[in-house]
């Protein structure tokens, strides 16, 4: 699916700013019919959560709803009218007046209709948009509502960040020729000096007269090749590569051309370069590369999820500063900006799915709740699992241009040691593979699963691990901490391999706190055991990267081993570093990996 752009055939308006709000136990019924009632207003992008000094809207189990008059505007007369929403967290339903145009189910990835036939440019329309933060045992990411005796819905769940919900992207009406590009997909290759770009145009409403053209300039905008047809491949000579650290883009332009008239026409910025694994080793452009940096969460005060440029713009500088040249989007899909961004400025990501708490033994086995099975009937099931196939449709067919996407995780922590994982799993990652053939595909691992029980991770390319000893085992005691950790990374090193990346080791840490001694929540603590998995990691052959748990500190549901959300941050959540950050840097800027 493209981004919406302003190109020399399509035009664009950005519906950011105020919106009138309610939620659904306010707004009665069909809300979309009349005006919203109440006077609050909120703004888009934002999740809804922490806005009202409210704890109806703070809790809100359901719907909510966004309104706002919209002019289309008088010259897209002729054109086809589009309204795009770039996520509804976790569903959305988009009303034009007294019509629904488009409904979506899945928080993290944008939806849009062709509303042409329900509007006049130039007049105003009334745009209703629904939003539901429900999650249940068959959605991505997972979770349960309960109703207590008095009728009081509460949304639980089992990942560990808050469920912030609302129109935390933007959200767009954008003009678009009848014959039109629909989607382009990339694939780049290297030949001796030379770049490959494989492209694929898909169009509609395209006649037998018109055709397709690509061509390809470079930074500066000198033209360096192009073809025509539908699909093909340009052959770039002496060609740029985008590597970690030092990006380079080239503008593709496709064009659906009639009788030397250009009917439409798209932009896409794209990077040539290849990944692959081999052995024990990942490969960025046939050199091996080490990902250090973190796992993160879109997630800061009051905006809850919403997507800020300027944090975007911080959050980058400070993983340059640190020496982190890679993240995870854990645990779900991030905004477009920021890919965006990352492609530009040489950051390699790995790109998660919200697939995040297919795992019910972590409350049993690990918190001492009950223990459910996870793949069942009742719990994460077929439904789940279609559910989770969409997910990775719509993933693969958002981000697969991305240049700074070097490998696609399927999911977080799932419950990958017991009955039922693999016969849920593998179609996923054969599908994975079917959708992208280019990159290679992980799952996060938890350390509930060590290589003994796990049973999936022969189907993926990377082993990426999740470990927290020094932490939830062996905490205070980071000398058995060692032990333990370099026994299990050999473990998984001698049956399988594969190139490994720690994807979360972290240690919750509140800023200010100190101690001399080996004190858990101290700074002195976090950095302690940081250095005491880098040790590890050191003398373990098949690493090829370290993800810090996390960047950030962010917020999660309440509960009695989190204070005020999840400390694990190197920076706090207003982004100032802990001790961590600076033993990090060090480490880092001196890796020579
Ligand atoms: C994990 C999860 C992550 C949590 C983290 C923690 O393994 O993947 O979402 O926030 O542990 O801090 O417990």
């Amino acid at each position: 699916m493209l981004k919406p752009r302003s190109t020399a055939t399509r035009e664009l308006v950005r519906l950011d700013g105020l919106w009138r709000f309610a939620l659904d136990t306010a707004a009665g019924d069909a809300p979309w019919t009349g005006v919203l009632a109440g006077t609050r207003e909120a703004p888009v992008p934002a999740s809804y959560n922490d806005l009202f000094v409210d704890a109806a809207v703070r809790d809100h189990v359901g719907w909510v709803w966004y309104q706002r008059q919209v002019r289309v505007p008088r010259g897209w007369n002729g054109e086809r009218v589009f309204v795009r929403v770039d996520a509804a967290t976790h569903e959305g339903r988009v009303y034009v007046g007294d019509d629904l145009v488009a409904e979506h189910i899945g928080g993290y990835t944008p939806f849009e209709a062709d509303i042409t036939d329900k509007v006049v440019p130039g007049e105003e329309v009334r745009l209703t948009i629904g939003v539901s933060n429900v999650l249940t045992n068959v959605t991505i990411p997972p979770g349960n509502v309960t109703v207590d005796a008095d009728g009081r819905k509460k949304q639980t769940y089992l990942h560990d960040f808050y469920n912030y919900a609302g129109l935390a992207r933007s959200v767009w009406l954008y003009s678009a020729p009848a014959a039109r590009i629909d989607d382009i997909t990339i694939v780049t290759d290297v030949d001796g000096t030379d770049g490959l770009v494989r492209y694929d145009v898909a169009t509609t409403d395209v006649d037998g007269a018109s055709e397709v053209r690509v061509r390809i300039a470079d930074a500066e905008g000198v033209a360096v090749g192009e073809a025509t047809g539908a699909d093909g491949t340009v052959r770039i000579a002496d060609v740029a590569l985008w590597q970690p650290g030092a990006a380079y883009l080239y503008e593709l332009v496709a064009e659906i051309v009639r009788d030397g008239a250009v009917l439409d026409s798209y932009p896409l910025a794209i990077g040539v370069r290849t990944v692959e694994v081999r052995g024990n080793q990942f490969l960025i452009n046939g050199k091996p590369f080490y990902f250090t940096g973190f796992g993160k969460h879109e997630d800061t005060a009051v905006r809850g999820k919403g997507h800020d440029d300027a944090y975007l713009v911080h959050d980058f500088e400070l993983m340059n500063w640190i020496g982190a040249n890679s993240f995870r989007t854990s645990h779900y899909p991030y905004a477009e900006e920021v890919l965006d961004y990352a492609d530009r400025h040489g950051i390699v990501v790995i790109d998660e799915t919200a697939a995040v708490g297919l795992n019910y033994s972590i409350i049993g086995g690990f918190l001492g709740g009950p223990v459910v099975p996870t793949f069942g009937p009742d719990s994460v099931n077929e439904q789940t699992q279609a559910a989770h196939a969409q997910a990775l449709r719509e993933l693969v067919a958002r981000d697969k241009n991305h240049p700074s996407v070097v490998m696609w995780s399927i999911a977080n922590e799932p419950d990958s040691g017991t009955d039922g994982a693999r016969e849920y799993f593998e179609p996923l990652a054969t599908l994975t593979r079917e959708l992208d053939p280019t990159r290679p595909i992980t799952f996060v691992n938890v350390m509930l699963a060590t290589f003994q029980q796990d049973r999936i991770a022969d189907l993926f390319d990377v082993l990426c691990l999740n470990r927290y000893y020094g932490w939830y085992l062996d905490n205070a005691d980071l000398a058995s901490a060692e032990k333990h950790l370099e026994g299990e990374l050999r473990g998984w090193e001698a049956k399988f391999g594969k190139p490994i990346i720690m994807t979360e080791y972290g240690a919750d840490t509140v800023a200010g706190l100190h101690s001399v001694f080996d004190q858990p929540w101290t700074e002195e603590y976090q950095t302690s055991y940081l250095e005491m998995n880098h040790r590890v990691f050191d003398r373990i052959e098949s690493f090829v990267g370290e993800h810090v748990w996390n960047f950030a500190d962010f917020q999660t549901a309440p509960g009695i081993i989190r204070v005020d959300g999840n400390k694990k941050g190197v920076f706090t959540r207003d982004r100032r570093p802990k001790a961590a950050a600076h033993a990090l840097r060090a480490r880092w800027t001196n890796l020579g990996r």
